[in-house]
């Protein structure tokens, strides 16, 4: 595989498969996208159906792979991320909450914030915070022992860590910003372990020289900048 992801070290999708990336210790090279350029832009729209950030190509195949969780999946050819049958199916039912109940929960405050009037921003927010709180009282519970029909098990969110672990990260980080979870103590334990992991140290390490372009960046914690 000769490999290049095309992203932006501020993007939470990129995060994710970076991620992944460094766990599975792939080689490849970086390409940053910068989506304010119309030429990047209609990259972009070459390399994935919606001109969405992250795609991954792959030169020695010919082919373009869009979707983080699809890119994980193609990556993952000895299913270290994406363990096969039953775990596999916890797994994605993880990444599939991390990626539309927390991030798809969390990303209209910062839409509203760059894209909307000032007075509509509080009916968005208060919408998203609700969303978000929906999602972190099923998290806790989900790694809380014997609260959950399924098993947390070794720390991770769905078993060993795994492809919903890589979703979460980036989730939580943005997520945890905009709508802190320190009340869940379990969650807030799962983060830490989350963002001491290499893989996750260096991405969050790498996102520092960018993070003042984040429209909320004020509320970014010191030991994140
Ligand atoms: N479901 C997609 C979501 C990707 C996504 O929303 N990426 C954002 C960056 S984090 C993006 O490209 N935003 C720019 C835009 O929508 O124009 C995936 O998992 O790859």
């Amino acid at each position: 595989m000769t490999l290049t992801l095309y992203g932006h070290p501020l993007s939470s999708f990129t995060h994710k498969v970076l991620v992944a990336m460094y766990e599975l210790g792939l080689d490849f090279d970086f390409r940053l996208v910068d989506l304010g350029q119309p030429e990047e832009r209609a990259l972009m729209g070459r390399l994935s159906p919606m001109g969405k950030m992250p795609a991954l190509r792959d030169d020695q195949a010919a082919l373009s792979v869009a979707e983080t969780s699809v890119i994980i999946e193609y990556l993952d050819r000895g299913h270290v991320l994406i363990p096969q049958g039953a775990a596999g199916r916890e797994v994605r039912i993880w990444d599939r909450i991390f990626d539309m109940h927390v991030q798809g929960a969390m990303q209209p405050i910062v839409d509203a914030r760059l894209f909307m009037d000032k007075a509509a921003e509080p009916g968005v927010t208060a919408h998203s915070r609700a969303a978000l709180d929906r999602a972190y009282a099923d998290i806790e519970r989900q790694l809380t022992p014997h609260e959950s029909e399924r098993p947390a098990g070794e720390g991770w969110i769905a078993g060993r860590f795994s492809l919903a672990d890589c979703a979460a990260l980036p989730a939580l980080f943005y997520a945890g910003i905009l709508h802190p979870f320190a009340d869940h103590p379990h969650l807030s334990a799962y983060f830490e372990r989350l963002i001491a992991r290499p893989s996750a140290a260096r991405v969050l390490d790498e996102a520092k020289p960018w993070l003042h372009m984040f429209p909320f960046h004020d509320l970014v914690p010191a030991r994140f900048r």
